[in-house]
């Protein structure tokens, strides 16, 4: 089986191109990514001598690249990870987002038209549903993103939808809540407060705290997209979530605990524009293929620390030049 996995290199991407060298070993992997500030080659590096396993530089926006990709490799299914996918950068500069969500998924969806290509799983997230007080999201939920971020991902999404309906492509289209794991860019709140506590650096916490988000753990996240390859139902929508919701401030206070540090490390900051007061989906429609996750938020968390305490040589580097201009950047909002 031939796996086009788009995005690569990032954090979700490199950690299901693992799973999938794992799972299927008669797979072969190219891994298509543009390398931008977050794409990591040493995220793979493990695997980068694997015979199963190819990496090509590229952007999936790139209408003659693409057609070449799938003219030569001719892949069996493509997951689409490519993505811009930090929010607050979002807020600072929201072009790269809608040309690698939008315009990116429209070229791969033009090549899988034209290329007949079995199989094609968009990975999204939950916030292009905005923000919900009470309840849970579902599949047919209306789409209120508010970020340029989720409102990129959401073009996205509805590109797909629309080929699902014209073009009867075979089409799953997932959300999912947010990510907890390694190699996580340490500008996302886990990775970012687990390696300022590392160093010694408080924590800014937005707002009053009392935002709520829905965690899953990197490998159960994997195992849903796996699980949705074996059983998913194509031109179908589906959530994938973990029904454990926490408000940030609480999430802190666990790492902080997990650290030995104190809540004197929380600076409360300025809070982020449009900031979705609260995440939370309805997976059931997944649950009832047979999938279920196996992390708890603890135990996932615990984990992720101690994988941020013995891979300093990963995320190090990554905290200056570039980063610490923008990290300051965002902070100086206030
Ligand atoms: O420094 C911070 N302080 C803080 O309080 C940062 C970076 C975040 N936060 C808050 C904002 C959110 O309520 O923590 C929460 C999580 O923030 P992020 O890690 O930026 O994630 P979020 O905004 O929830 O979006 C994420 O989930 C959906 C990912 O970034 C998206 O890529 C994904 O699609």
């Amino acid at each position: 089986m031939k796996f086009l996995i788009t995005g690569g290199l990032g954090f979700m991407g490199s950690n299901m191109i693992r799973y999938v060298l794992n799972t299927y070993q008669d797979c072969s992997i190219l891994n298509l990514d543009k390398m931008t500030y977050a794409a990591n080659p040493k995220n793979l590096k493990d695997v980068s001598n694997n015979s199963r396993y190819r990496f090509m530089k590229g952007d999936v926006a790139d209408e003659d690249l693409i057609e070449k990709v799938f003219g030569e490799f001719d892949p069996d299914i493509v997951l689409n990870y490519a993505a811009e996918s930090h929010v607050d950068r979002s807020i600072m500069d929201p072009k790269a987002f809608l040309v690698t969500a939008a315009l990116g998924t429209y070229t791969l969806l033009e090549a899988t038209r034209a290329y007949k290509t079995p199989r094609f799983i968009q990975i999204s997230t939950d916030e292009v549903f905005g923000s919900i007080e009470q309840g849970s999201f579902t599949e047919t939920s209306c789409f209120e993103p508010n970020s340029p971020y989720s409102a990129a991902k959401a073009g996205g999404d509805l590109l797909c939808r629309a080929y699902i309906k014209t073009y009867n492509l075979p089409i799953i289209v997932t959300h999912s809540c947010n990510f907890i794991g390694p190699y996580q860019y340490p500008e996302k709140v886990i990775p970012l407060f687990i390696t300022n506590l590392l160093e010694g650096k408080k924590v800014p916490l937005y707002g009053d705290g009392k935002n709520v988000r829905e965690w899953i753990y990197t490998e159960d996240h994997c195992r849903a997209i796996d699980a949705l390859m074996q059983k998913g139902v194509v031109g179908e929508v589906y959530n994938i979530g973990t029904g454990q919701e926490i408000q940030n401030i609480d999430l802190t206070k666990k790492i902080l605990t997990l650290l030995g540090k104190g809540e004197e490390m929380i600076e409360p900051v300025k809070d982020r524009p449009a900031h979705d007061r609260r995440y939370s989906i309805d997976s059931s429609k997944l649950r009832a293929l047979g999938w279920k996750s196996e992390y708890s938020l603890d135990q996932a968390l615990e984990k992720t620390i101690k994988w941020y305490q013995t891979h300093e040589d990963w995320w190090k580097p990554l905290k200056s030049g570039e980063y610490l201009e923008y990290y300051n950047t965002q902070y100086q909002r206030q």
